[in-house]
């Protein structure tokens, strides 16, 4: 199936998954990760704290994901991922943002789940070019899709804006 790419809050997407771009602590944040935990209720706070820390606060390590219920929210599940901060592209940024798409798929598949929607993950606070990043999401889902034809992958902009950079990435 074709990547989408859509404008809208991804708190509202009746999903198998949503993704959250979130910080090695789980406990929420800023940007898509405060709307996700607003949206989901102190349910997802308290899933997310039970998830065990590999090092003392961080239960993702960046590139990792891991998944808990959507709670209040339409989407059944939430995958938590944690994108790279942007140190100028020469810190590994590109492998890390790959394997976050790569990690969340594998989670999705392993769940028995066909429908997703992805933030721009990093590209928000953590500053990562949008035009940069949203290569290496479609390359890296794209890889994924290429074995399976049931799973339905959108890419959930915030501005049109940033639909027109993601879609750029899309276009042959
Ligand atoms: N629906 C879809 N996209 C959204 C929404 C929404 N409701 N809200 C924001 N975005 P960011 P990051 C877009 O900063 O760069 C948090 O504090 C936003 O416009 O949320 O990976 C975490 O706790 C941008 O295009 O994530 C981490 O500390 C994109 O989502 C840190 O920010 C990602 O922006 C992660 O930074």
């Amino acid at each position: 199936m074709p990547i989408k790419v859509i404008t809208a809050d991804i708190t509202g997407l009746h999903l198998d998954a949503i993704v959250n771009a979130a910080n090695p602590g789980l406990l929420g944040g800023g940007g898509v990760d405060g709307a996700i935990h607003r949206a989901a209720g102190p349910a997802l706070l308290q899933a997310c704290h039970a998830l065990p820390e590999c090092a003392p606060g961080v239960r993702c390590p960046t590139g990792e994901a891991r998944i808990t219920l959507g709670f209040a929210l339409p989407a059944r599940h939430v995958i938590h991922t944690v994108g790279p901060i942007w140190h100028g592209g020469d810190h590994g940024e590109a492998l890390l943002l790959k394997h976050c798409y790569r990690n969340t798929m594998r989670l999705l598949r392993e769940h028995g789940g066909h429908t997703i929607a992805f933030p721009a993950i990093s590209c928000g606070v953590y500053g990562y070019p949008a035009a940069l990043a949203a290569a290496v999401a479609v390359a890296t889902l794209r890889d994924e899709l290429v074995a399976t034809d049931d799973i339905d992958v959108t890419l959930c902009c915030f501005s049109e804006g940033m639909q027109t950079v993601f879609q750029r990435a899309l276009a042959p």
